[in-house]
């Protein structure tokens, strides 16, 4: 993914032409539209090729399975037209690296979720956050998914995983992160849905967070 704007588009919204039209309108200010559950169980899996026009995709399944299982959902999801998975890391190292591995091969990228941004995350998956993060720098993922909603653990994983493995980032808006406060704690990109597609004027909402982003750069 080419580090542009440093804005990727949740686009978790349920009909078709709906996700077209919001993905034609803020093509030219997100680096990638993550699209998940909502979208492709409500649509189907040609949507992923569909979206591609517009921007790369990273395809958020959330897998987590043994690792055969983890390599073949990736295959369909890349084969789908995807450019990216985003995996779960408490599953451990050997799912994690069938996924990677399979990745690599077709030159694909994979995110490990490290710590999730809502409240319920501190109930179990803190705890694990920073082996996670430790674990996908040495599977050699591409990057981590951490939580823009605690700014603090964003700086905490980016001291763990260096600078090879970038920072995706979600939780800014509705869930109440601020996206110029974790780009400034390490963050290569922040995530956003809501406040972008509840949005009357997506575009507009999406370039205010991207003029946000570049006043911290
Ligand atoms: P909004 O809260 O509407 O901006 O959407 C955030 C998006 O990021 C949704 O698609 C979530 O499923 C996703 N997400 C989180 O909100 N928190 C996480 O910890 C991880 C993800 C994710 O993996 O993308």
């Amino acid at each position: 993914m080419e580090k542009n704007t440093r804005l990727i588009l949740a686009l978790d919204v349920t009909d078709r032409e709906g996700a077209i039209k919001i993905s034609e309108k803020v093509s030219s200010y997100v680096d990638a539209i993550k699209i998940g559950y909502p979208l492709v169980l409500a649509t189907g899996m040609n949507i992923i090729g569909e979206l591609s026009k517009y921007a790369p995709i990273i395809a958020d399944f959330k897998v987590a399975d043994i690792p055969n299982t983890n390599r073949l959902i990736c295959e369909q999801v890349f084969k789908a037209g995807a450019d990216a998975v985003i995996v779960q890391g408490f599953t451990g190292h050997d799912s994690l690296e069938a996924a990677v591995r399979l990745a690599k091969e077709k030159e694909k990228d994979i995110y490990v979720v490290t710590e999730m941004s809502h409240p319920g995350a501190l109930d179990f998956m803190q705890q694990a956050g920073e082996g996670i993060a430790k674990m996908a720098a040495g599977a050699k993922a591409s990057g981590v998914v951490a939580p823009a909603t605690r700014p603090g653990r964003v700086a905490e994983i980016r001291k763990i995983i260096g600078n090879d493995l970038s920072i995706i980032s979600p939780g800014v808006g509705a869930q109440g992160g601020s996206a110029s406060d974790v780009i400034k704690a390490g963050a290569d990109w922040v995530i956003v849905g809501r406040s972008i597609y509840q949005s009357d004027e997506p575009g507009a909402a999406a370039r205010k967070i991207v003029d946000e982003i570049k006043e911290v750069l």
